[in-house]
């Protein structure tokens, strides 16, 4: 009688991490398909330089920044509201443009590094 109960408590406990696995994997994908950019687009950081400059791009796309440069550079809007870490050679930031707008950025390492993307 004991042992049916002790059973009978695994298996339902084995069912509910089953049911509570499936569907934390179910809300992942949902959330992954809602989250995917439209588009993507590379912006090359060199010899202290965003390449291109100045982009147009529609809402929706993940901008990368790749360093290329030997040395450290890193991505800041004007106001601030997007921010890299110091990018290394090599290092690559991502970020998507949902609203539309013109957004001026700089490096704040280089502040004479300055570039543009606009968004539609
Ligand atoms: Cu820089």
């Amino acid at each position: 009688m004991m042992r049916t109960t002790l059973y009978t408590c695994t298996g339902l406990f084995a069912l509910a991490l089953v049911i509570v696995a499936g569907m934390t994997i179910l809300k992942r994908s949902v959330a992954a398909a809602e989250s995917k950019p439209v588009s993507m687009t590379e912006i090359k950081i060199d010899n202290f330089s965003f390449t291109p400059a100045s982009i147009t791009i529609p809402a929706g796309t993940e901008v990368h920044w790749k360093n290329n440069d030997d040395i450290p550079h890193n991505v800041v809007s004007n106001d601030h509201t997007i921010k890299s870490k110091v990018l290394d050679t090599g290092d690559d930031f991502a970020y998507t443009f949902s609203q539309p707008g013109t957004y001026d950025y700089f490096c704040s390492i280089h502040p004479k590094m300055t570039a543009r993307i606009i968004v539609h």
